[in-house]
């Protein structure tokens, strides 16, 4: 079990606490546990439990918990407690609107226990006879139960698949007759999430590799499985799809399977143009192949340059690389600095001078620390006394950190009517001002439109952090003009975040596309709330990626001194 697998186990134990109307502090203290799991650099299933005690927030009882865990692959409360709350039954919680307490109440009032109870109590308008719920929540419901039937809502975040990607093909190269081995499919181009993996083997023996591959232990049902082609269902809900190719057809496979489809069906268009057929076998003229060991052959004998995988959308990239313009894309090197995070001054989980420590040591020049202002009362936001006390603990800690300059800056809260959260003179001091949307989200795009304008054409702000506010699979986009806020914010030269946490990744790639042709500039940021958490950058950098950005469009891909062009 990875540290991860562990997390899993108690947080599912937090959320059925939570449904179950279980204390908070019991509830919280579950989730914090596998948040400290989580931050841990070390496998948990490596350390004794006075060790995994020793972990801050985990206390003795919960390490207990955690090496029956770690022993048995599960804990007999979680299975207890699955028995009363199915797993159905927590997928209700996905639906927004749906929190614990609300969920609760359909438990007890209405008897719910699975989607289709839901679906029925929904079209018969009971919900709404409930206090507490109401017709608004109910119409709510009724449209997000309707988004899910068309297809949305069941797949899975990049940085999930990931890692679960990374597990079995880690198992894949232990088999000896394997030769090349890539994971194709959306995956491979790095959207924010997956469907299901399509990974592309080459191999001499292609009978034993999938033996090999229905053999997995993470694997729970096997769809299909031939002498080239294997499906199969994982544990943690993901199909795979195996295909299996020979050497010389490699390129050809993997570029199929790599799509998208739209990519690869302008490509054959090119093809035909040329005489020529492509398909997941290789690019021939009659019967004669002309390409297909890799990939870059059969573009180059299309006429063509190399294409990231990032770009492969049919947006324009096959014109660009037949016309020698392909972007030159950003990279996780070109990154000097981040510019969004936080410490345990508010909701972070490491101290300044941790966070400070971990980003040199990643190999970053500066790190801005940019805490929630005092709106976030839950966060225990900063007021003007306590950002000047964290200042002198700042300049403390410069004082003995050597190989990165730290830097004190601030995620303020941009209230309803586009002020700030902090006076003028306190964000004057700062080295770095993040300013972002958290409440009142539901506002008209117009209102909005006014409320980020107002707080771009304030000079204290630097960039506006996450900008759609939307959170992947749990929450919609707030409502703007977004090519309002382009303009302002090119004429002001402010920034837009690319937010790097797994399910922000905010801005999106086509909006990226859209601030880089309005010629406004993009900060690539972590919003780490932890050491860990600093390693996130590589998402930000794929979004930022497959939004055709490249170094010069990145602030912080600048040295310190020509950050701030607006200073
Ligand atoms: P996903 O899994 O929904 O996140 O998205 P993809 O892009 O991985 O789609 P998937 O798994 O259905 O198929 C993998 C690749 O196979 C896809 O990107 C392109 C290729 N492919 C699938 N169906 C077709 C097709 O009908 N025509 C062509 N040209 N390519 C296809
Ligand atoms: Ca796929
Ligand atoms: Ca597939
Ligand atoms: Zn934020």
């Amino acid at each position: 079990m990875d540290n991860e697998d562990v997390a899993k186990v108690l947080d599912e134990i937090a959320d059925m606490l939570d449904v179950a109307g279980d204390n908070v502090f019991r509830v919280r203290a579950y989730r914090n546990a596998a948040q400290s799991i989580r931050d841990q650099a070390v496998p948990v299933a490596d350390l004794t439990q006075e060790q995994i005690d020793a972990i801050p927030g985990i206390g003795a009882d919960l390490a207990v918990k955690i090496r029956t865990i770690v022993e048995t692959g599960d804990h007999p409360m979680r299975r207890e407690l699955e028995a009363k709350f199915p797993p159905q039954l927590l997928e209700l919680r996905k639906i927004p609107g749906l929190g614990p307490k609300r969920l609760k109440l359909l438990i007890d009032r209405l008897n719910i226990r699975s989607r289709e109870d839901l679906e029925k109590a929904v079209n018969s308008a009971r919900l709404s006879e409930i206090t507490g719920l109401g017709p608004k929540l109910e119409q709510r419901i009724r449209e997000s139960l309707q988004h899910r039937e068309a297809g949305a809502g069941d797949r899975i975040r990049y940085a999930d698949a990931a890692r679960i990607a990374a597990q079995l093909t880690a198992y894949m190269r232990k088999c000896a007759a394997i030769g090349n081995l890539e994971v194709a499919g959306s995956f491979r181009r790095r959207r924010e999430t997956v469907g299901d993996l399509d990974i592309v083997i080459s191999a001499v023996d292609s009978a034993a590799v999938m033996k090999h591959f229905v053999a997995y232990n993470g694997v729970s049902q096997v769809a299909e499985s031939g002498e080239t082609k294997a499906s199969v269902l994982l544990k943690d809900r993901l199909q795979v799809d195996l295909r299996a190719v020979p050497p010389k057809s490699f390129g050809a496979a993997l570029m199929y399977f790599t799509g998208s489809k739209a990519h690869n069906l302008h490509l054959r268009r090119i093809a035909q143009g040329r005489g020529l057929l492509l398909n997941e076998y290789g690019l021939f003229r009659g019967s004669s192949a002309i390409a297909g060991r890799s990939e870059e052959e059969i573009y180059r004998a299309l006429k063509l340059s190399l294409i990231p995988p990032e770009l492969r959308e049919d947006r324009g990239e096959i014109e660009a690389s037949a016309a020698g313009k392909l972007p030159k894309l950003i990279e996780r090197k070109n990154l000097r600095g981040d510019l969004h995070t936080h410490s345990l001054y508010t909701d972070g989980r490491a101290s300044i001078e941790e966070m400070a420590r971990q980003a040199r040591d990643n190999g970053l020049e500066y790190i801005a620390i940019t805490d929630h202002s005092r709106r976030l009362a839950m966060a225990r936001g900063l007021d003007p006394d306590r950002l000047r006390e964290q200042r002198r603990e700042i300049d403390r800690i410069r004082k003995r950190l050597s190989g990165i300059t730290l830097l004190q800056g601030i995620e303020v809260d941009i209230l309803d009517d586009g002020n700030l959260d902090l006076p003028a003179d306190s964000l004057g001091e700062l080295d770095w001002v993040v300013a972002s949307v958290h409440y009142n989200l539901e506002q008209s795009s117009a209102e909005m439109t006014r409320r980020i304008v107002k707080a771009i054409r304030n000079p204290n702000v630097d960039v506006i952090g996450h900008p759609s506010d939307r959170l992947l699979g749990r929450r919609e986009p707030i409502k703007f003009d977004f090519g309002e806020i382009l303009n302002v914010a090119r004429e002001e030269g402010c920034a837009l975040e690319v937010n790097s946490q797994p399910e922000r990744l905010d801005l999106t790639d086509t909006a990226c596309i859209a601030a880089k042709r309005a010629g406004v500039k993009v900060v690539i940021s972590s919003d780490a709330h932890s050491t860990r958490d600093l390693d996130l950058l590589e998402y930000g950098i794929n979004q930022a990626r497959r939004g055709w950005i490249e170094k010069d469009d990145v602030l912080n891909t600048r040295p310190l001194k020509n950050l701030r062009p607006r200073r």
